[in-house]
C-alpha cells in the first residue's frame, strides 16, 4: 500500500459538483484497491473546498474551487496518473494537446505526494514540481496530510505552508 495525495482543482462549469463528482471517482480508486481489507477502504481523506484566485494563464479567468485526499492504494504511480486523466477526461477536460497552458479547466487532478517516492519520468513528476510554491495546493494539502514530508525538499506540508508566509 503507499499513501497517496491528490490535488483537485476545477473553475469552468458547475465547480462543486465537478469537485464532489471526482472525490467520488478517487474515493472507488481506493476502496476497489482496499478490498482485502474493509478497515482501509476507510482511510480516505478530504480536505477543505477554498475558492482561490487563479494563479497564472489567461486574465479572466474563474476563481477555482480547490481541495486534496489523501488515501491508500496498491497502484503503481504510473497507474494511478492514468486513472487520473481518465477521471479528467470523464469530466470534459480536453487533451493536453489541446489546451492553453494554465486555461480554465473543469477538472484537473495532480498526484502531489506519492509516499516518499521520487520520480521524474515522462508525464509522471513526483512530487508535484510546483506544489510547494502553491498556496492552492499546500492550504487543503495541509488538512490531510500537513505531518507528511515533502522527499526532496525534506519539511513537512504545514513547514513549507508556513514558509510562504516568510
Ligand atoms: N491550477 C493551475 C494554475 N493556476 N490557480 C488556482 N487558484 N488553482 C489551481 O488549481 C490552479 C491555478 C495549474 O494547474
Ligand atoms: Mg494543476
Ligand atoms: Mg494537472
Amino acid at each position: 500500500m503507499a499513501t497517496v495525495c491528490i490535488g483537485i482543482g476545477s473553475n469552468l462549469g458547475d465547480r462543486a459538483e465537478i469537485v464532489r463528482q471526482a472525490i467520488e471517482s478517487l474515493r472507488g480508486l481506493a476502496r476497489v484497491d482496499a478490498s482485502a481489507d474493509e478497515a482501509d477502504g476507510c482511510r480516505f481523506v478530504e480536505g477543505g473546498v477554498y475558492e482561490t484566485d487563479p494563479v497564472g494563464g489567461p486574465a479572466g479567468q474563474d476563481k477555482y474551487l480547490n481541495t486534496a485526499v489523501r488515501f491508500e492504494t496498491t497502484l503503481s504511480p504510473r497507474q494511478l496518473i492514468e486513472q487520473l486523466l481518465a477521471i479528467e477526461q470523464a469530466a470534459g477536460r480536453p487533451q493536453r494537446s489541446k489546451r492553453q497552458v494554465n486555461g480554465p479547466r473543469t477538472l484537473d487532478l495532480d498526484l502531489l505526494l506519492y509516499d516518499q517516492q521520487v520520480i521524474d519520468e515522462q508525464g509522471l513528476t513526483v512530487p508535484h514540481p510546483r506544489m510547494h510554491e502553491r498556496e492552492f495546493v499546500l492550504r487543503p494539502l495541509c488538512d490531510v496530510a500537513g505531518e507528511m514530508t515533502h522527499p526532496l525538499l525534506g519539511k513537512t506540508v504545514h513547514e513549507l505552508f508556513d514558509d510562504l508566509k516568510k
